[in-house]
């Protein structure tokens, strides 16, 4: 396969509500969007980067810098295959949400020129999906609106709820929810906002029966999450930490995580995200498929990844109304049982409505081509 163009996609969609953290409040996704011309076809990329680097050092504009300067300039005038696209790379550090989005629209175009779903490419076991929402800080600090939005959730179906947590917003939003829900399956995302002082505070969550508790300390203190995963009953899970498969293999070895989440995006692609499954698989580590609000081409990928026989637990794999009223393509949308069905369609089996992607595009930049 040889590229002939590239064209970035810059879009901004509204959110159905602002979604906080510990470390961001975000009220609009902008996202960029790879549309790859091919020898044998178009296909579609996302990438995960958002505008300011608050969640990892990658940011859009950075993005389109690294891609232009770096990253398209390493695979043109090549007769390539999607999966050579690491190795050919692999000179540069870092960047891997950049990588990762070149990654994907080249596996897109090379799966719908040969008709496969990405889904069956990446050995999914799964037609249906379990689906899990996460639930930001509440924009006014009041349990009361946790609680609507949670209610909300719920209704609709969702089979596990995450709640953001961080200081001064942990123990007690936990325990309303949890006394509300009492079966419902809960875990809490920190987002590294705690520190290895926390260890007594944090262990108050154990109370709470929860599925695990996800990168509650800095993402290079390996040493505070073994010492956390030594005291505290509720499983220790890491998400910013994990960057590799070598990585994921140091940090389960070592102790500091009994569960992985996995972002294609944070670990440089999707082939990277299968090696970090198989990794988990082969130790008894369980893994699940987590999300950046990501519109419907990445939310495409990641169900296809959440269909692979690790990810045992639900993932952050939400119907697009979680956060988008308007999707860039036809919507996911979660049955009333809580599943979602993976795509079976060539490649991504989705790709953007020519008409929304225009109304929700803010600048168009063609990186290679004309
Ligand atoms: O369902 O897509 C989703 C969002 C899940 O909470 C979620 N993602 O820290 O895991 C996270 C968080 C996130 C979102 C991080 C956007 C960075 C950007």
């Amino acid at each position: 396969m040889r590229i002939e163009r590239i064209i970035v996609h810059r879009c901004a969609l509204p959110l159905v509500r602002p979604f906080r953290t510990s470390f961001f409040t975000e009220y609009t996704k902008e996202v960029l969007l790879l549309e790859v011309t091919t020898d044998v076809g178009v296909g579609w990329g996302e990438c995960v980067a958002a505008p300011d680097p608050l969640y990892s050092h990658e940011f859009n504009d950075a993005v389109v810098l690294v891609w232009r300067d770096h990253l398209v300039p390493r695979l043109m005038g090549k007769n390539l295959a999607a999966e050579e696209v690491p190795d050919l790379l692999g000179a540069v550090r870092g960047h891997p949400m950049a990588r990762g989005a070149l990654e994907l629209a080249l596996l897109d175009a090379q799966l719908r020129a040969s008709g496969e779903s990405f889904a069956s490419y990446l050995d999914s076991v799964h037609s249906q999906i379990p689906c899990g929402v996460s639930t930001g800080i509440a924009a006014d600090d009041s349990i009361d609106t946790l609680v609507t939005e949670v209610d909300g959730y719920v209704a609709e179906g969702y089979r596990r709820l995450k709640l953001k947590i961080q200081p001064g917003w942990d123990v007690e939003p936990t325990r309303v929810i949890r006394e509300r829900y009492p079966d419902m399956p809960l875990q809490v995302d920190a987002n590294q906002a705690y520190s290895r002082n926390d260890i007594d505070h944090l262990c108050r969550l154990d109370e709470f029966d929860l599925l695990l508790i996800e990168q509650p300390i800095h993402e290079e203190d390996y040493l505070g999450h073994k010492l956390l995963a030594e005291r505290m009953r509720t499983p220790v899970c890491l998400d910013e930490s994990v960057l590799s498969a070598d990585n994921a293999e140091s940090l389960i070895d070592y102790g500091a995580c009994e569960i992985v989440n996995i972002k294609a995006g944070r670990v440089g692609g999707y082939l990277s995200a299968k090696e970090i499954h198989d990794v988990a698989v082969a130790r008894g580590i369980p893994v699940w498929c987590g999300g950046m609000v990501e519109t419907g081409i990445g939310r495409a990928a990641n169900i296809a990844l959440a269909s692979l026989p690790g990810f045992t637990l639900p993932g952050d794999t939400s119907s697009s109304s979680r956060f988008f009223s308007l999707d860039v393509t036809e919507p996911f949308v979660m049955d009333a049982d809580g599943m979602m069905t993976v795509p079976t369609g060539p490649g991504l089996g989705v790709t953007p409505i020519p008409e929304v992607l225009d109304e929700l595009t803010v600048e168009r930049t063609v990186l290679v081509g004309s």
